[in-house]
């Protein structure tokens, strides 16, 4: 079922990570976004030694809401003043593709691993860093595949359900899958006690405040359809919820969506783009990179949903993007 680098790609992480639980402490880091797919797998993760700790800058709101609820171990972190174990055998960073995308500085002098499936890559690692960068839905999957082969014990129900909603967000209740993220499904719903229609359900639950909706509902309201080069934009603003006002603008009939948001000092570009627009040929994690290359800041991710963060300010990051957008060619059907 596993393909032959994904198990060398098995084999050499357990190995990083005996050593690594062997010298101290280990913690795994999330994203800062701190979205389920990032917590989920660091939860999951950190079941395998006790010498593993889940660790982070901030829970998202499904990941707070499945962390309290299974009472799952996660510590959080502050960007100010991370006090690590006094003994550390090495890092591991999972669902990030940029060390940006963490948040914090990492422990020095330690060993680094890498656990991702973003499209990009801004990692520079040394000769006893590792990195894991598998063509998959999830990040979970990476974590359930190591699981399987080498501690199947940690898979308990509690594990198993972070796994299975890392899955479920990062694919949009499966409506971004592949047969891989079926596969990674069937496995983590084999075995008792997990019931999947009550488990969406319990994801689902909407807890969307009133002020929220109400930004997106004013985000919506500012919205403009643009075309550049020969595809269609639909860009807004909104200082919160921006990866699903995206969404809400995709399902307009957007081919491409951008949220950008900017707060403190920095700017952040959020886009989302049809299945249909990828297969044409857009690659939003491509285009975020070359905004990066373009004005600075740190941009990446999936070729239909993606993210840029830096210090220019909102309007130029905007322009970059569409700008990028106009350079790509529209492949015929
Ligand atoms: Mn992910």
């Amino acid at each position: 079922m596993i393909s032959p680098e994904h198990s060398a790609d098995i084999e050499s992480f357990h190995s990083w990570l005996t050593d690594a639980c062997s010298r101290g402490a280990v913690p795994i880091i999330t994203g800062k976004n701190g979205d389920m797919d990032t917590i989920g797998s660091a939860v999951a993760l950190s079941s395998a030694h006790p010498n593993l700790m889940a660790c982070g800058l901030h829970l998202g709101r499904t990941a707070k809401r499945m962390v309290e609820s299974l009472q799952a171990p996660f510590r959080k972190l502050s960007d100010q003043q991370t006090v690590w174990p006094p003994v550390l055998g090495g890092v591991i960073v999972v669902d990030a593709a940029a060390p940006g995308q963490v948040g914090i500085t990492l422990p020095a002098g330690v060993p680094v691993c890498v656990l991702d499936h973003h499209a990009t890559c801004d990692w520079q690692l040394g000769e006893k860093d590792l990195l894991l960068q598998w063509d998959v839905r999830a990040t979970t999957q990476i974590v359930d595949s190591y699981l399987t082969k080498h501690s199947p014990q940690s898979r308990s129900l509690v594990v198993r359900k972070m796994l299975l909603a890392g899955l479920l967000t990062d694919t949009g209740r499966f409506r971004h899958a592949d047969k891989g993220a079926f596969q990674t499904a069937v496995d983590l719903l084999t075995g008792e006690d997990l019931d999947y229609a009550a488990f969406v359900e319990y994801i689902e639950t909407d807890t969307t405040t009133p002020s929220e909706r109400g930004s997106l509902l004013r985000g919506l309201e500012r919205a403009k359809s643009i075309d550049s080069g020969a595809w269609n934009v639909v860009h807004t603003s909104s200082g919160t919820l921006e990866g699903r006002l995206a969404s809400l603008l995709i399902g307009t009939g957007a081919e491409i969506a951008l949220v950008s948001r900017f707060r403190d000092g920095e700017t952040r570009l959020t886009a989302r783009a049809s299945r249909h627009t990828t297969m044409k040929g857009i690659h939003l994690g491509e285009l975020m990179s070359s905004v990066a290359e373009q004005i600075g800041g740190e941009g990446g991710g999936h070729d239909g949903a993606a993210g840029w963060s830096g210090k220019t300010d909102r309007i130029a990051a905007e322009s970059s993007f569409i700008t990028q957008v106009a350079l790509i060619k529209r492949k015929d059907s």
